[in-house]
């Protein structure tokens, strides 16, 4: 579809979007009437900038369901948000909203390269989390055979790979190289294995762990976006130029925005990206703010797709740590420690207050061939890591290095942060 036309497209959806809130939704009918707004005050896609956010705070006041555009008998199904920042939020999905969360579920695969013929192994958790569910009925819906593994079966999981001669594999990517990790320790070469694609998301991941996961367990990474509030997983996806991921924009509009000002940022600048469900009618939102940190991409992909893409997830605005005043996303320190081959990317960044002052330790684990009891060896690494530490985040950081395998390993999203920091 030519730009125009998907311009036309999301002008259309827009309009009847509003139409339904308005009209369903007492939430939104009260921030329209406060901003003097009604309906045909929206016209076309631009006029989108007239209409209120939403925020997470949006969701939790009207807990459980005082953003549903239907009534409860339309919803078939519900998901709650994992609460990694907070109290869970309620999503509610209409039969119509799991048709459009097959469909672009399945395009993204599409664009991994995955077809009927793939067997898919689903390491996301099953349950309230969108991971499983949601990547379980798209990858049915493209026709291919799915395994729905879930979290917590990590043998079995190993076994099912290789008995079954499974060729992809949709988990989180701290899972996949645990699973990696898992499957050295038992023995299982990757030429055991055949495995060509992973379809990896729900928390950042860098560029340098795309190489290791795809050097170590043989296929090639791709990432997958979405959050429970907007749809769950497949709201955005890579194709195999791996430069930026696509976002699913007849169904999901996004913005940048700057997050202090809420001012619309133009394409290329980084800042909050804020999505609005064109096509919802279970749960509709009005740009919802995500609180994600990335930047639209200029230009048409080399693929072909018109969609437009976002670079990586830099972070969260509210996973930022701001140390001594100084913002740092545990991203940066992920980056650093897998430039340097002796650490597995395995990390931990506890934060604290002492006297007053904020302190940062960072938890490294070296890898077993890597680890030595000699003394001077270990600290000239050290004193390495820390310089490098300190060029990049501009703060002098603690730096303990952990033996192989001590730091806690998670099958779900990852924690690689602890704040101890109290303020008063
Ligand atoms: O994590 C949905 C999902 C499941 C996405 C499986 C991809 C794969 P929530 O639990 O609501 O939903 O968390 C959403 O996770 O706002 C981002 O901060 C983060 N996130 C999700 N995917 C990515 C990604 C699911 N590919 C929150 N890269 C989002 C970076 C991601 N961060």
């Amino acid at each position: 579809m030519s730009r125009d036309e998907l311009h036309n497209l999301q002008g259309r959806r827009l309009r009847k979007l509003v139409d339904l809130v308005y009209h369903n939704t007492p939430f939104y009918r009260h921030k329209m009437q406060e901003l003097d707004l009604v309906p045909d005050d929206i016209r076309t896609i631009d006029d989108i900038v007239k209409l209120p956010f939403t925020t997470k705070a949006d969701l939790r006041d009207n807990y459980p369901v005082g953003l549903l555009a239907t009534p409860m008998s339309e919803i078939v199904r519900v998901h709650a948000s994992s609460g990694t920042t907070g109290s869970p939020t309620i999503v509610g999905y209409t039969h119509r909203d799991l048709e459009i969360w097959k469909e672009v579920i399945a395009r993204a695969l599409t664009a991994y390269g995955v077809t009927r013929g793939d067997i898919v192994s689903v390491g996301y958790g099953y349950g309230l989390f969108t991971g499983g569910l949601g990547a379980h009925y798209g990858i049915e819906h493209l026709g291919a055979t799915v395994l729905p593994t879930s979290t917590g079966n990590t043998e079995k999981h190993i076994r099912l790979l290789r008995d079954l001669n499974v060729t992809a594999i949709a988990c989180t990517p701290s899972y996949a190289l645990y699973l990696a990790e898992m499957l050295r320790n038992q023995g299982v070469s990757i030429n055991d294995l055949k495995l060509h694609t992973g379809v990896f998301g729900a928390e950042p991941w860098t560029e340098n762990m795309r190489h290791e996961i795809e050097e170590q367990l043989g296929l090639k990474a791709y990432n997958i976006y979405g959050l429970s509030e907007i749809m769950g997983p497949g709201v955005a996806y890579e194709c195999n130029c791996k430069n930026g991921s696509h976002i699913a924009e007849d169904h999901f509009y996004p913005e940048i925005i700057n997050s202090e000002t809420g001012e619309v940022l133009p394409i290329g600048q980084e800042g909050e990206l804020v999505l609005t469900t064109l096509t919802k009618t279970g749960m509709p939102l009005l740009r919802y703010r995500t609180k994600d940190l990335t930047a639209l991409m200029p230009g048409i992909c080399d693929c072909g797709r018109t969609n437009i893409r976002f670079t990586r997830i830099l972070g969260r605005s509210d996973d930022m740590l701001i140390i001594r005043g100084i913002n740092v996303f545990p991203s940066q320190v992920e980056n650093v420690i897998l430039e340097m081959p002796e650490f597995a990317p395995c990390y931990m960044l506890v934060v604290d207050r002492k006297k007053n002052m904020d302190m940062l330790e960072i938890q490294v684990e070296l890898r077993p061939d890597s680890f030595s009891d000699d003394i001077g060896s270990m600290l000239a690494l050290r004193k390495r890591l820390v310089e490098r530490l300190k060029s990049v985040l501009s703060i002098n950081a603690e730096v303990k290095l952990m033996e192989p395998n001590s730091l806690p390993r998670s099958e779900g999203k990852s924690m690689r942060v602890i704040d101890k920091r109290v303020l008063v």
